[in-house]
C-alpha cells in the first residue's frame, strides 16, 4: 500500500520522456499518494497516456502544459498548484526512469523529521553513467559550494530532492531564471541563501542505454552555456551576500 500524505506529495516534471514514464510513475505510485506529474509540452503521446492512467487513479494527477516551457517553469506550476491544495513539502523526481522511486518513503520521512530543511539526493553512479556527465557535475558543485560558503550541498544537480513549498515558490517568483535546466543548482543555491538546510542522502542513479528506453533531453553546449550563466549570476549574488553568509557562518559554524 502506497503511504497517503496531506502534506508531502511526489512531483515529477515529464517532458517527452517515452514509454518509461508510464513504469516511472506506477513505481511512484506503488509508494506514495499523491502523486503529479506535469506534463511539460511533451509531443510524444505520453500526455494522454498520463491521463488514461490517471482516470482510474484517484491518487494521480497528470497537470498539462500546453506548450514546453522548461524543467523549473512546470516545477514552479506543479507546486503552485500544490500550495494552494495545502499542501507544504514536494518531492521531485524525473520522469524518465533515471531516479529511485523505491527511495521515496525515505526521502519523506527524513523531510517529516526535518521539515525546515530540503533533502537532497547525492547521486551513486552506476558503471554505466557517461564520464561527461558525472564529471562534468563537479564543476557545477564546486561552484554551488563557494557560493554558499560550504553550507553543505552535496550535489547541486540531482533533481531527487524534498523541496519545502513556501520559500521554493518565493525564491521563483521573485526570479525570472530557474525556469529550464538551471532550475536544479539555481533552486539548492538560494534557498540555502534563504536560510533552508541541505540534508544530503545518498539515492542511486541509473543511465539508461537507448534500448533500454533512455532518453535525455540534455544538450551538452546549450545546458552548459546556461550553468555557466547561471553560476554567473549566482557568482554575484554571493558577493553581494558574503557580510550575511559570513555573519552566519560566525555564529553557526557547519557542521
Ligand atoms: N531537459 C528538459 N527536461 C524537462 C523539461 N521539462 C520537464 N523536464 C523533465 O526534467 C527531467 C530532467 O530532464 P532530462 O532530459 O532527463 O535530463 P538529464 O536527466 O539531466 O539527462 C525529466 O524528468 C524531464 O522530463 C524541459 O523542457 N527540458
Ligand atoms: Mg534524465
Amino acid at each position: 500500500m502506497p503511504r497517503a500524505s496531506s502534506s508531502h506529495l511526489v512531483l515529477i516534471p515529464s517532458y517527452n520522456p517515452g514509454p518509461r514514464v508510464l513504469d516511472t510513475v506506477r513505481a511512484a505510485r506503488a509508494r506514495w499518494t499523491p502523486v503529479w506529474v506535469v506534463v511539460d509540452g511533451s509531443t510524444d503521446g505520453t500526455g494522454a497516456q498520463l491521463q488514461a492512467m490517471a482516470a482510474d487513479d484517484p491518487g494521480l494527477r497528470v497537470i498539462v502544459l500546453p506548450e514546453n516551457r522548461g524543467k523549473g517553469a512546470a516545477v514552479l506550476a506543479g507546486i503552485s498548484e500544490a500550495a494552494a491544495a495545502g499542501y507544504t513539502h514536494a518531492l521531485t523526481m524525473d520522469s524518465d526512469g533515471q531516479h529511485p522511486a523505491e527511495l521515496i518513503p525515505a526521502f519523506m520521512a527524513a523531510s517529516e523529521a526535518d521539515p525546515g530543511a530540503m533533502i537532497l539526493g547525492k547521486p551513486v553512479f552506476g558503471p554505466e553513467a557517461p564520464a561527461l556527465r558525472v564529471n562534468g557535475r563537479k564543476v557545477s558543485n564546486g561552484w554551488a559550494n563557494l557560493e554558499t560558503l560550504w553550507m553543505g550541498i552535496g550535489d547541486s544537480l540531482y533533481g531527487f530532492r524534498v523541496y519545502p513549498i513556501a520559500p521554493l515558490a518565493r525564491i521563483m517568483r521573485g526570479n525570472r531564471f530557474m525556469r529550464r535546466f538551471d532550475f536544479d543548482p539555481e533552486a539548492v543555491v538560494r534557498l540555502c541563501w534563504a536560510g533552508v538546510r541541505p540534508v544530503n542522502r545518498d539515492a542511486p542513479v541509473r543511465y539508461l542505454s537507448a534500448e533500454e528506453g533512455g532518453v535525455s533531453h540534455f544538450k551538452y553546449l546549450r545546458d552548459n552555456t546556461l550553468l555557466t550563466w547561471m553560476h554567473a549570476r549566482l557568482f554575484v549574488g554571493f558577493v553581494l551576500r558574503l557580510p550575511l553568509l559570513i555573519g552566519r557562518r560566525l555564529l553557526k559554524p557547519a557542521s
